[in-house]
């Protein structure tokens, strides 16, 4: 049986809801020969990491993917590098702000994602979700958790695939923000659920 490890964050930024969690709490957790195991992280720089190599540690997924909710994006966005660089103007959910510092002090400048990123998009597509390939996680906690994996990853050469999905807003939360584009939570969990089934059927012989 192949597990696949789906994270999503807490709340942030003043919204009460975060879509990523919304939308991986609902995913199935049998799917097939899957086992599809949900994982809450803090939305803080300094457990975000450690909630996630822990989970890996202890499950030794097949492969890794991590959401966020990326506001003002319209599509799924599935991103290609983690930059070992912090740098926001907001706090994080433990009040901590990161200027311009890096990720893990002397770790190499950026890391790709060891997930088939273009596989994904096209997959997405091709069953009428819409979504892109990003070259940008953005400089915050998501960014922060997406390097610190691929880094723990790569310096404990796990077996382990990871990769990081942005998701748009929910309907609700764009209610009081005239134009910005929001994703039904349906479509979120059913496009994460292709990801899923596209990265286990390419794992299969
Ligand atoms: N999005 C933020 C952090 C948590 C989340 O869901 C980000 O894009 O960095």
């Amino acid at each position: 049986m192949l597990t696949v490890l789906m994270t999503g964050f807490e709340p942030f930024g003043g919204e009460v809801v975060n879509p990523s969690w919304e939308a991986v709490r609902r995913l199935r957790e049998d799917i097939g020969d899957v086992r599809v195991v949900r994982l809450l992280v803090p939305t803080t720089y300094a457990g975000s990491i450690e909630t996630v190599t822990e989970a890996i540690d202890r499950l030794h997924p097949a492969a890794v993917v991590m959401v966020g909710q990326a506001g003002g994006r319209a599509e799924l966005s599935i991103e290609r590098v983690a930059v070992n660089c912090d740098d926001a103007q907001a706090p994080d959910n433990a009040g901590e702000l990161h200027e311009d510092i890096p990720v893990v002090v002397q770790g190499p400048t950026a890391y790709l994602a060891t997930l088939p990123v273009k596989q994904i998009v096209a997959g997405l597509r091709s069953a009428g979700f819409p979504a892109a390939v990003s070259n940008t996680a953005g400089l915050f906690v998501c960014n922060h958790l997406f390097y610190g994996v691929l880094h723990h990853i790569a310096t404990h050469d796990l077996n382990t695939q990871a990769g990081f999905v942005h998701v748009p807003f929910l309907p609700g939360q764009v209610a009081d923000k005239a134009g910005t584009p929001s994703m039904s939570l349906e479509t979120i969990v059913a496009g994460l659920d292709r990801i899923v089934a596209i990265l286990t059927s390419s794992a299969r012989p």
